[in-house]
């Protein structure tokens, strides 16, 4: 892994793999089991945006590092960090973080969310401990998870703090594992093992702690290994069903991102910037 350049972050690491197109980002608080602040959510996002842009790349890698020097615990991401929570919501507070009014309020991981839902190439979570709260409802709306079969754990505790993602982390995660488990998952606020959470159906594959990452890198290389266009039309067509219009307006650009690659399309193009009628008779009414 090398470090990504031109970041300076402080709650998370970037980083590309040397031989893969892959790109590992990763919350960086194990003391706090890795729990996001305001700021962790802005780097995220920051990352988030640099590797979508990035057209060698064609997976992302979404972990926590670890273990805790404090007591040699393993998260993946506990979710909003409680010590930072304001009245209005999620607030910027303490010596790093400004203090601006207009950031307060700010339930920000909303917004990664659809940057993960949204990004043309496939975000893995790979999941090396705790995945809880806001933690747990990213790791749902990543496309597949990896999760250590020692040290991972799932748990819903939203509604214990007074919190609740009503959004991609309970519906979708119905979608994954049915409605009675998804509320089971919430309102009874079990603890779940990696292999629990493989058999039902919110993990893809739980693998020995100690090969979690090289894992994650071959998944990584195997996407890498097909065609992006394929990829990313699956990606957004498992994704439109659930997404409603917004689905159907992110599959559509697709589908005219690519039409815009025709001679057909080029030929309405050039016609106009010609000042004459297009001729679209070479181009077949296919059935
Ligand atoms: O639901 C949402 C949202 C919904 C809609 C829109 C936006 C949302 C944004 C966020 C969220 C949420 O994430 S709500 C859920 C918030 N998270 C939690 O309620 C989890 C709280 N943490 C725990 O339940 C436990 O710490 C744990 C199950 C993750 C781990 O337990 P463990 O292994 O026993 O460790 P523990 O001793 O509890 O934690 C280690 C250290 O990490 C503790 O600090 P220390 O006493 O050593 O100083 C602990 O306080 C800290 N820590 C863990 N999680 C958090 C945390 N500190 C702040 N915030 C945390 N989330």
């Amino acid at each position: 892994w090398e470090e990504v350049e031109g970041f300076d972050f402080r709650d998370i690491t970037y980083h590309r793999a040397s031989e893969v197109g892959a790109l590992r980002i990763a919350f960086d608080r194990p003391e706090k089991r890795n729990a996001f602040r305001p700021g962790t959510v802005d780097e995220l996002s920051r990352a988030l945006d640099h590797a979508k842009r990035q057209a060698d790349v064609g997976c992302v890698l979404l972990t926590g590092n670890g273990p805790s020097e404090k007591d040699g615990g393993w998260a993946f991401c506990s979710g909003g960090d409680q010590s930072v929570r304001g009245s209005e919501g999620y607030e910027y507070r303490g010596e790093d973080e400004s203090p601006d009014k207009a950031e307060a309020g700010r339930l920000h991981i909303l917004e990664v969310q659809r940057q993960i839902r949204f990004m043309p190439k496939p975000v893995v979570a790979v999941v090396p401990g705790w995945a809880v709260g806001g933690g747990h409802s990213l790791h749902v709306v990543c496309d597949l998870t990896l999760a250590s079969e020692e040290h991972a754990k799932f748990l819903q505790t939203d509604p214990d703090v007074g919190s609740y993602d009503a959004g991609f982390g309970s519906a979708y995660l119905a979608r994954q594992i049915g409605q009675k488990k998804a509320r089971e998952v919430f309102f009874l606020g079990k603890t779940y093992d990696a292999a629990e959470a493989a058999d039902m159906g919110m993990v893809n594959e739980a693998v020995p702690h100690d090969e979690l990452e090289e894992t994650a890198l071959e998944w990584a290389a195997r996407i890498e290994g097909k065609s992006p266009n394929a990829i990313r039309m699956l990606k957004y067509g498992f994704n439109l069903p659930d997404d409603g219009m917004v689905g159907q307006q992110v599959f559509a650009g697709e589908a005219t991102r690519l039409g815009y690659m025709t001679d057909e399309a080029q030929e309405g193009r050039d016609a106009f910037l010609e000042k004459r009628d297009p001729d679209y008779s070479e181009y077949p009414w296919y059935y």
